[in-house]
């Protein structure tokens, strides 16, 4: 193709596989389970062992080319007496890697009101201790980051100090960040509401900064998409944390309420093509590349879990591809003269590029299906785990 619209495709096509390249998502062990909303579950051939998630995780891998690691919830994955040596083993038959490991201090009974912020310091230490163990396994897992999400809040104004809540917490967490190895993270979330209603101990990115400051060096906060208010300019947060260097990483999915948990894209892809936009440009003004984690935090109640992960990998690549597109230097340019409607086209015709092509361009590269999730369906995968996880639990014979 000689003409200027070939020329422009094989110039798009180009960038685009450079940046894929670059794109890794991992996917939380998690959203392979049965997960429901408080009013049921629908029951899938979902995965139930750690060794279940683990492959359904590398079917997503295998087919998408884009994620290599597992996150693991502590409670969830690795009970008591768990061998890291035996985790590794099963990760790997499975083409896949463990990757950040998140504390659970919002099960028990005992976390009832809390866990690093509860008023009882014996409550306190119980979680810390957990928290320690879950940097331990870490270590033991070779796991970078540790992703400690809190519950902790109250339901009723007056029923709790707030200040004394505050200090607490950040007591517990510099305790946990100084058992960190050298090259370890402390990944901090925020989340305004659920379960606590009236105030949460790390409501927004400004509490999580500020712990994660007075934490130490490891410590940054993670940015999950869900858990903002309705109409939060998540970007501009985004932005902010970048210019400070304390963006740690995401969780991604989508929503249209409250923290939904939908797929990523699915209900405002132009919010996440304009996240991934102000990666790029942070990397392109600094030549730095942001050492950013893109974890997957999604719970899938009505689609096919391994389905719907594929189709989020797929979302993530083309959103991120878009936003690659970005021509910076000229949009700096219209920026700076003020000439708005030329800088809102020059970062929209990008959102409107189709970048597909560039996309299974990348895939034909690395000897991937042009289709994941043609080739998913095609590979008898559902088929075989239909057949093997059938009749293990009440569910039997009756999945939708
Ligand atoms: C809490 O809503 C959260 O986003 C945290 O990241 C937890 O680890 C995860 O969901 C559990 O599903
Ligand atoms: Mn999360």
């Amino acid at each position: 193709m000689n003409t200027d619209a070939g020329k422009a495709k094989a110039s798009m096509e180009a960038v685009v596989v450079e940046a894929l390249d670059g794109l890794k998502i991992e996917l939380p062990s998690w959203g392979f389970a049965d997960t429901g909303t408080r009013f049921g579950k629908f029951l899938q051939p979902a995965a139930q062992t750690i060794e279940e998630k683990f492959a359904d995780a590398g079917q997503v891998h295998q087919f998408t080319g884009t994620c290599p690691t597992v996150a693991l919830h502590v409670l969830w994955d690795l009970p008591k007496g768990t061998k890291p040596a035996e985790v590794l083993k099963m990760a790997e038959l499975f083409g896949v890697r463990p990757g950040s490991i998140s504390p659970n201090v919002f099960e028990d009974q005992i976390y009832k009101h809390g866990s690093l912020s509860n008023e009882q310091a014996d409550v306190r230490r119980h979680a810390l201790d957990h928290i320690l163990d879950s940097v331990r396994i870490a270590q033991e897992l070779g796991s970078r980051d540790v992703t400690p999400w809190f519950a902790d809040g109250s339901n009723y104004p007056g029923t709790a100090s707030i200040r004394a809540r505050k200090r607490w917490m950040a007591e517990g967490l510099k305790q946990a960040h100084d058992a960190l190895d050298e090259n370890q993270r402390l990944l901090i979330e925020y989340k305004p509401f659920e379960p606590a209603f009236y105030h949460t101990d790390i409501a927004d990115w400004g509490m999580a900064l500020t712990l994660a400051r007075s934490s130490g060096p490891k410590a940054r906060v993670l940015v999950d998409t869900g858990h903002h208010y309705q109409a939060q300019n998540i970007e501009q947060i985004v932005a902010w944390l970048l210019d400070e260097d304390m963006l740690g990483g995401f969780h991604f999915n989508d929503r249209r309420y409250a923290d939904d948990d939908l797929t990523l894209g699915s209900i405002d892809p132009y919010q996440v093509f304009r996240i991934f936009a102000e990666i790029r440009y942070y990397e392109w003004e600094t030549g730095r590349r942001a050492d950013i984690a893109f974890m997957v935090d999604q719970s899938h109640n009505l689609k096919g879990k391994i389905e719907e992960m594929i189709q989020t990998a797929m979302t993530a690549q083309e959103l991120y591809a878009k936003a690659a597109l970005i021509d910076f230097a000229a949009l700096t340019k219209a920026q700076r003269e003020q000439r708005l409607i030329d800088a809102e086209s020059i970062y929209k015709d990008a959102f409107s590029t189709d970048v597909r092509p560039g996309v299974r361009e990348w895939r034909r590269a690395k000897r991937l299906p042009e289709d994941p999730l043609a080739a998913f369906r095609e590979s008898g995968y559902m088929e075989r785990i239909k057949r093997e996880r059938a009749g293990r639990s009440a569910a039997a014979g009756k999945y939708a």
